[in-house]
């Protein structure tokens, strides 16, 4: 009887480990802390205090009682929470919990999200299409040669066979389109985190090949993309912009330089120009110091997309017709409009931008701040340029409004992280690509803490980072090649396809679309795919907190 009871807890505990390796009832960010920031560890076994081990020589350096319990209903669970935020020695350390065991190890110094940093922007530089990319992590070597060199076809711009350029770029996602809608928000956030963090990371090396000489390799890998994205308006001037770049269909599981697939410029849509319109703006300011002839482009192309749309006021919606790719299908451009508007302003000082913008802010859909937002909603991004603008002559009123409304949000977010028992601010709600949408949220709580600093705000834009770090229901990192249990079959062709076990490092998952529904499976592209616009969210969290 009693082997009987060893052999079933031992398959219960085997069962329950899954593929690879333990989970620990003690969940944290595995890869560290910064000193000065919130330490938070959540418990899922009753306990009443804990204590920080020094790794070295296993000495408790720090003691404290835990919180809880706290029962979560979305992932049905109870939950103690171990604050040592107070505790700020640099070093290696674990978590040990009397009764329930410790944690994994973790590091607090501050450059803990240096190597994180580095490696989710190099992850761009690994997406970039019509070129041979190449990289070493860990002990590996991932690299593909030149790929998409035909990019594009002409045919649904009635030019049968024709082939123009549009070659460059980053490939969407685990698929090798590209989609302007997508780049649009990718870019966005971006170049806020560029705006915003960069005296902190410039300097932090990204060893990328130089293609944009006298540019900082962080801005050398936005115009990467930028120079894509300047291929994409019709040919024709008009300043319509096609909505994407792709195949008609997705190819399989093959490498980037072994799809010959034919892939095509499709139709415009309103919501893509008005996205490149205002990236492009964004684009100008922030590539003029650097290479004025460029800027001038960039703004040029902002302008005139810009100035097609005022004339033609109504939606254009993109059909997918004949394609099967991703959709993008933005249900109003009111927000993409109302962004260009504000990058427009910023860049060139207009006053008709200026007035565009206020006169279409009643007519967006409230909240004036959304804590939930992705590629089909940019609201925000107009919102918090022109709130963090140092240009005069905006109506006060207006900006005090917009500024309650993101100090607001701001405060609501930091609840809703105290309320999740894994500090994810989200609250109950989980979709496709919400691991984005969680890392997004450091948008909104950057530009608050940027209005009016408050600790609560960075601190919960650490919590976003731990949870998607290791302190999540699955006890496991969502980011290739970092952290605890990182995952390892994500939806990626290159990671399928070449011989290198380890998947391409540095990337984000979507995320489950339940509670408890991410499943680290190659074909789950709802849960377990990586994205630039989740990507480029996760960039900027870690930018903020990198010294
Ligand atoms: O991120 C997109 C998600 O919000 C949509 O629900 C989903 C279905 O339309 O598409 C996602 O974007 C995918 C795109 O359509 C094609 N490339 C991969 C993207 C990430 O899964
Ligand atoms: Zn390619």
């Amino acid at each position: 009887m009693k082997n009987l009871l060893t052999i079933l807890l031992l398959w219960l505990t085997a069962c329950s480990a899954g593929p690879s390796g333990n989970t620990y009832p003690v969940r944290l960010n595995s890869v560290g802390f910064l000193p000065a920031k919130a330490k938070m560890a959540t418990i899922i076994q009753r306990c009443t205090n804990f204590e920080v081990k020094r790794l070295a020589d296993d000495s408790t350096v720090f003691r404290g009682k835990v919180t809880g319990p706290f029962h979560q209903k979305d992932v049905n669970q109870n939950a103690w929470l171990a604050d040592f935020s107070a505790f700020a020695d640099t070093g290696s350390f674990y978590l040990d919990v009397p009764g329930v065991g410790r944690s994994v190890t973790f590091r607090i110094s501050d450059d803990v999200f240096r190597l994180p940093y580095v490696t989710t922007m190099r992850a761009f530089y690994l997406w970039r299409c019509g070129t041979a990319v190449e990289g070493d992590f860990n002990g590996q070597h991932y690299a593909h040669a030149a790929c998409h060199l035909d990019d594009g076809y002409s045919d649904y711009l009635d030019k049968k066979d024709v082939v123009r350029d549009g070659t460059g770029g980053w490939h969407d996602a685990g698929d090798y389109g590209k989609y302007t809608v997508n780049a649009g928000i990718t870019l966005g956030n971006l170049f806020l985190a560029w705006e915003q963090f960069s005296p902190a990371f410039e300097n932090v090396k990204l060893d990328l090949p130089q293609t944009a000489p006298g540019y900082p390799g962080y801005l050398e890998e936005l115009k990467w993309e930028t120079d894509w994205l300047l291929k994409m308006p019709y040919p024709d001037g008009s300043g319509r912009v096609s909505h994407k770049l792709t195949r008609t269909n997705f190819a399989g599981f093959i490498m980037p330089d072994d799809d010959k697939g034919k892939r095509y410029f499709t139709e415009w849509s309103s919501a893509a120009t008005a996205g490149f319109a205002a990236v492009m703006a964004m684009a100008a300011r922030n590539f003029q110091p650097y290479d004025s002839a460029y800027a001038e482009k960039c703004l040029t192309a902002a302008k005139n997309s810009y100035a097609f749309l005022k004339e033609h006021p109504e939606m254009k919606p993109f059909e997918q017709g004949d394609f099967k790719t991703g959709a993008y299908k933005v249900a109003s451009d009111k927000s993409e409009r109302l962004w260009a508007a504000a990058e427009l302003w910023e860049t060139t000082g207009a006053p008709a931008y200026l007035a565009d913008f206020e006169s279409a802010v009643p007519a967006i859909h409230p909240p004036l701040i959304d804590s939930d937002w992705d590629w089909g909603n940019v609201k925000n991004l107009a919102m918090f340029t022109y709130v963090l603008s140092q240009r005069e002559g905006r109506n006060p009123q207006l900006l005090t409004s917009i500024r309650q409304a993101i100090l607001a949000n701001a405060d609501s977010l930091v609840e809703k992280g105290k309320q999740d028992i894994y500090g994810r601010p989200l609250g109950s709600r989980y979709y496709w690509g919400c691991n984005g949408t969680v890392a997004r949220q450091a948008v909104n709580l950057q530009v608050a803490n940027a209005i009016s600093p408050k600790p609560a705000y960075t601190n919960t834009v650490v919590a976003i980072v731990d949870h998607l770090l290791g302190r999540n229901v699955y006890d496991r990192s969502y980011i290739t090649g970092i952290g605890f249990r990182p995952p390892m079959h994500p939806h990626d062709r290159r990671s399928a396809a070449d011989d290198v076990v380890p998947p391409w490092p540095g990337y984000l998952v979507g995320g489950g679309r339940t509670a408890t529904g991410w499943q680290d499976k190659q074909s789950d592209y709802t849960t377990n795919e990586i994205a630039i616009n989740w990507q480029a969210a996760l960039v900027y969290a870690l930018a903020g907190l990198v010294d």
